[in-house]
């Protein structure tokens, strides 16, 4: 069981498996594994369970879909605590199933809902690689809707290349900038839109994405170009309504540029940034376009069991 919940641990940190959706998946089909091991009683597992959530929660800090996908699963094994050890496994993987089906069908949803902001003759930017932007922009293909995508490296890692490679397999006209470009094509190539995946929407409506994010949000208000971020609910962080502080992740400097090739000089690696509310024209949910101003009230409508723990 240790070796499933590690292997898990480590594709997430080693980011083998990425995107704030995909990892909080992972996690809730390992804590399934989990739940099928080896347990005397049902209080063993769920100390297994919560011990497993711990450990994969502390993979990476930043995405919140990851701690909301433990969390409620392990929010779900307390409910069932009192059943017998085969009707609780029942049970609880059952759920973890409908959690992830879930999951899928929001992603449908927000693809589905948002190809109606895709108008033709649309140019699109987009940063890093998020599944939820990819669907959303193949679904306003297939429905018809004539546009072109750029699409930046997103350094260090290159996320942009997979984002890239899918629109364009897709058939969507597709073109690769450099991060840094993004402020002089706002302008000469006249985008339209931009739009972004989430890893964390803060219940004032702030939101934390790929590093970088901010700066394209900046030069997109500068230049009147709608902002827009495609988010699944589990993205919303509900401890925000309780004042939590906002995790950046750093990352290994080396994803940058070996260090002994810069002797003395410190190399920095955040991984995510915060763009401000004020910055974002709307968020695309599974449960429709809102402003930033309604993030706090799906909030609470969505997270209730989370704010009674
Ligand atoms: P989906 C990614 O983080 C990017 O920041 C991306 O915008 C976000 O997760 C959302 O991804 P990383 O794992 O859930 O590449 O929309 O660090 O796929």
């Amino acid at each position: 069981m240790e070796e499933i919940v590690d292997k898990a641990y480590e594709d997430i940190k080693t980011m083998k498996v990425r995107g704030a959706l995909d990892i909080a998946i992972s996690a809730a089909e390992t804590l399934k594994k989990v739940v099928f091991s080896d347990s005397e009683d049902t209080q063993e597992l769920l100390q297994k369970l919560k011990s497993s959530g711990e450990r994969l929660k502390s993979a990476r800090p930043t995405a919140v879909s990851l701690p909301n996908a433990v969390d409620y699963i392990l929010h779900l094994a307390g409910k069932n605590s009192g059943l017998g050890l085969k009707d609780f496994r029942g049970k609880l993987s059952e759920s973890i199933d409908g959690f992830i089906e879930e999951q899928n069908q929001a992603l449908k949803k927000i693809a589905e809902i948002g190809s109606h902001l895709v108008e033709d003759r649309d140019v699109i930017l987009t940063h890093c690689n998020s599944d939820t932007v990819d669907m959303l922009l193949k679904r306003a293909w297939d429905d018809g809707k004539r546009f072109e995508v750029f699409c930046t490296e997103t350094r260090p890692r290159y996320q942009g290349h997979i984002t890239a490679r899918e629109l364009s397999s897709h058939g969507i006209p597709t073109t690769l900038v450099v991060d840094s470009a993004v402020h002089l094509l706002m302008k000469e190539m006249k985008v339209d839109k931009v739009v972004v995946g989430a890893d964390t929407v803060y219940a004032n409506g702030d939101m934390i994405n790929k590093i970088g994010t901010s700066q394209i949000a900046l030069c997109a208000k500068e230049m009147d170009v709608d902002f827009i971020v495609a988010t699944e609910s589990l993205k919303l962080c509900p401890q925000s309504l309780l004042g939590s502080k906002r995790e950046i992740e750093y990352r290994d400097p080396s994803e940058i540029i070996s260090p002994d090739k810069l002797p003395g000089v410190k190399i920095l690696n955040p991984a995510f940034d915060i763009t401000n509310a004020d910055y974002i024209t709307v968020f695309v949910t599974e449960f429709g376009v809102i402003p930033p101003e309604a993030v706090y009230h799906l909030l609470r409508e969505k997270f209730g069991w989370e704010l009674k723990l």
